[in-house]
């Protein structure tokens, strides 16, 4: 299903454990938490934690400086070989953060030159930001999409910070998606490799995520990736959506199967996503970061 045949698609997702499913037995990524603040408020997240829409609920990662990053990314590095990604996806939204999350993005590309650069976002301001990615040579970013459709997003969304406004109901989602896949077909434009991520909430997008599906891959989404609601109450998530319980394995599986369509010909889907913390480090599924505490890099 992978429309890896392209040479140039085929380089970039290589050595991207999150990109590549082949890939991912191999390579091993990690991420700094350089990005704190965010611009939106999801119903499923809270913010002691990290970013809902690349982690699991309840974990909280230690802010870093972006110096404080590199440092730890050269000794990561150096320690372990298989390291070839480096993706800023938290705790915040990384583009709410530009300053820091460019910061740090421009050190690693400066001193680890052979590191690729990945990003994930909430996609609110990815328009605005889509052109220094591409100087930057960020191949990767992850767009957070849980519907297109304002009436949904109503449910999700309580409201987005926009141009130094706050909007909510429809209007905030209505914002939220244009951006969205405005930022999506920027992206695509230039050849970055997008993947989109959607928080699969039963009763509330679940009938709407294969047109999700659809949508981004018209607009030249690379790979679509959906993704657990984790429901979990005693972490203070949900607390929009009081009593949504996330779905069973059987139909993450089932949606996943029919945002793909027959064959995998309609949508390339990600199945081996670990929702990884913001400062997670080593192979997919596995985390070393205790063994990269300030003491060892500083
Ligand atoms: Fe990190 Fe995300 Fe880049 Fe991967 S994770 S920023 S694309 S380098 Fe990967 Fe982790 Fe799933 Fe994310 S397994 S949560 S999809
Ligand atoms: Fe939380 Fe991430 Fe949503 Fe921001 S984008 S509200 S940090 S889940």
């Amino acid at each position: 299903s992978a429309p890896a045949t392209d040479p140039e698609i085929a380089e970039k997702i290589a050595n991207h454990p999150c990109y590549s499913a082949e890939a991912h037995q191999f390579y091993a990524r990690m991420h700094v938490a350089v990005a704190p603040g965010c611009n939106i408020q999801c119903n499923y997240c809270n913010r002691k934690y990290d970013c809902a829409n690349e982690s699991r609920p309840g974990v909280t990662s230690d802010l870093l400086t972006p110096e404080d990053a590199l440092a730890k990314v050269k000794l990561v590095a150096s320690e372990i070989k298989q390291m070839s990604v480096l993706g800023i996806a938290g705790p915040g939204d990384p583009l709410a953060n530009p300053k820091r999350t460019f910061r740090t993005l421009e050190l690693v590309a400066r001193d680890c030159p052979d590191i690729k650069l990945c990003l994930s976002t909430n996609g609110l301001t990815l328009p605005d930001h889509v052109d220094r990615i591409a100087d930057l040579n960020v191949d990767h970013v992850t767009i957070t999409i849980n519907m297109i459709d304002p009436e949904v997003g109503e449910r999700i969304y309580p409201w987005v910070a926009y141009k130094g406004k706050k909007y909510t109901g429809r209007e905030a989602s209505k914002i939220l998606s244009e951006r969205q896949l405005e930022g999506l077909a920027m992206l695509a434009e230039r050849k970055i490799l997008a993947k989109v991520n959607s928080v699969l909430i039963p009763g509330v997008n679940d009938e709407h995520l294969v047109e999700v599906s659809q949508t981004v891959r018209g607009l030249g989404a690379f790979l679509h990736n959906v993704m657990p609601l984790v429901s979990a109450p005693e972490h203070g998530t949900v607390f929009g959506l009081a009593g949504q319980r996330g779905p069973t394995a059987q139909e993450l599986k089932a949606l996943q199967d029919s945002c793909a369509g027959v064959d995998g010909a309609d949508m390339n889907m990600m199945r081996h996503c670990r929702q990884c913390r913001a400062d997670a480090v080593g192979m997919l599924g596995e985390d070393r970061g205790d063994e990269f505490t300030p003491e060892t890099y500083q």
